[in-house]
């Protein structure tokens, strides 16, 4: 069965970023159970900064799941990315995301690989960034697999990456790598900017997703845009998918009528 979740972004340098709730811990878990959510997916500033005993606690108080982990802390505070030049800095990148995966995979909850991956230019050719990257994602491939849960890649529109924008394109390079333990995370924001057809993608690739963020077109809450989520949550059902939908969206006009926007609209086209 397909899971709802809600993002929770603990990384003051990202205000602004579409997350739905900021900041406190303790209190959006609580919205999010109290909403109804499945569970929850955490953007944090560093494996450290979260207590985790406190929340394992929240998680087990609150019967949610640990649905997964972004490592965009390591590009937003640390400047780090698997495509940057530097060699040391991509060493940092690696060390920087396992140690999200370290956080992560003793809860079964896999770490997402969005605005990490950086993109080509400069000196840097395009083929010279994807030989970086697949150095990068075949060893925390590898790396994600001791705790047996999947690493997560997210191609993202062209404003963010010019590596890989469609589903099509990314699946076509997982195939590539030497680490299987890669899944694709789509993201309906930047697919409603690439692909021909969101609904066609999901249906061509859907054995290869692993996670999906659930958002309307204008990064919205999903009910507050004008994307059809019926011919995508029919797809989605259709290649059995029955991983989490994860709501990661501006907080508008709050978090709180966001994180019910993205629910009402999860039970209308998931239950
Ligand atoms: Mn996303």
């Amino acid at each position: 069965m397909i899971k709802s979740s809600v993002t929770i972004a603990l990384v003051p340098e990202a205000k602004g970023g579409p997350f739905v709730y900021w900041d406190d811990l303790p209190s959006s878990c609580a919205k999010a159970k109290e909403l109804g959510f499945d569970g929850v997916e955490i953007f944090p500033r560093s494996p450290e900064s979260v207590d985790k005993n406190q929340f394992q606690d929240l998680l087990s108080k609150h019967k949610l799941q640990f649905a997964a982990m972004g490592t965009g802390a390591g590009m937003v505070v640390h400047r780090l990315s698997l495509t940057n030049p530097d060699i040391e800095i991509r060493k940092k990148a690696i060390d920087f995301i396992k140690s999200i995966i370290d956080f992560a995979g003793p809860f079964g909850t896999p770490a997402i690989i969005g605005s990490m991956q950086g993109r080509h230019g400069g000196d840097t050719s395009k083929e010279q960034a994807i030989d970086w990257l697949s150095v990068g994602l075949n060893e925390l491939g590898a790396y994600a697999n001791q705790y047996k849960t999947p690493l997560l890649y997210e191609p993202l529109n062209r404003y963010e990456t010019n590596l890989f924008n469609t589903i099509g394109d990314t699946a076509e390079y997982l195939k590539t790598l030497e680490s299987k333990n890669i899944k694709i995370l789509a993201d309906l924001f930047h697919m409603n900017i690439e692909e021909q057809s969101i609904h066609q993608a999901i249906q061509n690739s859907g054995n290869m997703i692993g996670h999906l963020h659930f958002v309307d077109s204008n990064r919205q809450a999903a009910g507050f845009g004008h994307m059809n989520h019926k011919p995508i949550s029919d797809a989605l059902n259709e290649v059995g998918f029955d991983q989490f939908v994860s709501a990661e969206a501006f907080p508008i006009p709050n978090s709180d009528e966001a994180a019910k926007s993205t629910i009402t609209s999860f039970k209308k086209y998931f239950r």
